[in-house]
């Protein structure tokens, strides 16, 4: 069965734009997922710790027949091997990070996992390159994509290409 999922990417370590667009061609590679759209890439100021460099932000819509464990399980794997070390610091900077914001429409709250992603309804870095590749989006609590986007701050975001 296929279901329709969106990814999050970011990075603010090395080439970040690279980075991103090398990771979604990873994606795509694996035989499980079909890639079906990229949004732009992104500047955003980052989250957290501020004494870091601004993050690149993107988001991607795949179909895949991987469930929402062994999409993780390919997310984590692509991340290091694009060098991501685990640090302890909380929200710090990352060569790569990608996030399962939706898995078709299910909510999941398990100890390795949280769909819809936490936190992705305060975050214009996920939001807007979210409603650029899905505006007619309905999220999860029912409401529509564009109404998240009109309650979320667009300040620090800036888009590259
Ligand atoms: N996990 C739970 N749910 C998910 C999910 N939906 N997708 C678990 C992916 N992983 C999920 O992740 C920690 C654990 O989260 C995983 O083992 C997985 O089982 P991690 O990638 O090791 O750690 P992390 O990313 O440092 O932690 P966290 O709290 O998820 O950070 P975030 O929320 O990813 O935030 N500022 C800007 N401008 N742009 C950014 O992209 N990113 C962060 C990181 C901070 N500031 C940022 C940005
Ligand atoms: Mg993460």
């Amino acid at each position: 069965m296929f279901e329709t999922a969106y990814i999050g990417l970011g990075s603010n370590l090395g080439n970040s734009q690279e980075t991103i667009i090398s990771a979604c061609k990873a994606l795509a590679q694996n035989k499980h997922i079909k890639l079906l759209s990229t949004s732009s890439l992104y500047f955003s100021s980052p989250m957290g710790p501020k004494d870091q460099p601004d993050f690149v932000n993107a988001v991607c819509n795949i179909s895949t027949t991987l469930s929402p464990n062994a999409l993780l399980e390919v997310c984590q794997s692509i991340e290091h091997g694009f060098g991501r070390e685990r640090k302890a610091e909380r929200w710090g900077p990352r060569t790569l990070d990608l996030d399962i914001l939706l898995y078709g429409s299910q909510t999941i709250t398990t100890e390795q996992l949280t769909i819809p992603h936490a936190g992705m309804a305060q975050r214009e870095f996920v939001l807007v390159p979210l409603f650029e590749i899905a505006s007619d989006l309905i999220m999860p609590d029912g409401h529509p994509i564009a109404k998240w986007v009109a309650n979320c701050s667009l300040e620090g975001l800036s888009r590259i290409r």
